[in-house]
């Protein structure tokens, strides 16, 4: 199979919610196949660049489901199926993005707001910052403010990631920044924030450092950003 086909292979079995060649996917006809797990050791063995993976295999078909959602033909389970997708070849590529045995560029801090469950991106986010050499404490998912803040205080650290999913709770984001200015912390925490509803004009608006288009944008935005 080609670079190309295999990385597509990915991207379809994300969609079809297959994780291992036993399971059965949206569609008929998939069963006994090659799925994420075997795909993605596949590509490794290929030699194919574990970004590539990342950008266009799962990222994009993530992308494709939710189109699905939208449009009734997928429910939340189906959803759920392209999640676990999505976590198994990240458990696989993980220690392929993380470069070992690099010195600390300083403590981050990370979570998806209140109110938010998506963590998929947050997680990618979180291995790729372990990889160029952050210290992360990842709070999870639906942190409240007063979790972000406290962490932020107890920690030292010098960096905030926020990650939101939904038109809903991305307002959140300007809520935990005000609540860093109160605690007199905003000054010293660099205040990064990613997310699909999220956009260069909204972390304007509510006052953070910078907008992430993906894991390796921030990855990029850091290398310019003075050490906090
Ligand atoms: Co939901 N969901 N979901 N969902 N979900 C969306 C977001 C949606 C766009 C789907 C749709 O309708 N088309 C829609 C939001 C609509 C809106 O707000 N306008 C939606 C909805 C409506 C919902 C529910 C309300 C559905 C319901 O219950 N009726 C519900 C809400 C639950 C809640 O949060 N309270 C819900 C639930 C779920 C599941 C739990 C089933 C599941 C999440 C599982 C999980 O995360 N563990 C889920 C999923 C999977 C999705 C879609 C399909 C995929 C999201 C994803 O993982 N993308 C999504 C559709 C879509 O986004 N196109 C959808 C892939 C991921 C790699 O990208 O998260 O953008 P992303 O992360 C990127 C960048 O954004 C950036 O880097 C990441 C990696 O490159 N980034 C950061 C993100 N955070 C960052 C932080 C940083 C830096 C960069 O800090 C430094």
């Amino acid at each position: 199979m080609s670079k190309q086909e295999l990385l597509k292979k990915i991207a379809e079995n994300v969609i079809q919610g297959r994780v291992v060649a036993e399971d059965e996917g949206f569609d008929e006809g998939y069963e006994g196949q090659p799925a994420v797990t075997e795909l993605v050791e596949q590509a490794l063995a290929d030699k194919i660049d574990p970004k590539e993976i990342v950008l266009e295999s799962l990222t994009g078909s993530m992308e494709e489901v939710g189109k699905k959602f939208d449009s009734g033909e997928y429910l939340i389970p189906d959803m759920l199926a392209s999640a676990e997708c999505v976590g198994a070849a990240m458990d696989i590529l993980g220690p392929h993005l993380a470069g070992a045995g690099v010195e600390s560029k300083g403590k981050f801090v990370l979570a998806t707001v209140a109110g938010d469950l998506h963590d998929i991106g947050k997680n990618i986010v979180g291995i790729m910052l372990k990889g160029a050499g952050f210290e992360v404490q990842d709070l999870g998912n639906d942190v409240t403010t007063e979790r972000i803040v406290a962490a932020v205080k107890e920690s030292g650290a010098g960096y905030l990631g926020l990650s939101a999913l939904l038109t809903t709770t991305m307002r959140e984001m300007q809520t935990v920044i005000e609540a860093l200015e109160k605690e007199g912390l905003r000054e010293k925490t660099r205040v990064l924030i990613g997310g699909a509803p999220t956009s260069e004009d909204f972390a304007k608006d509510i006052g953070a450092d910078a907008y992430c288009r993906d894991a390796f944008h921030a990855i990029d935005l850091l290398k310019e950003m003075p050490r906090q």
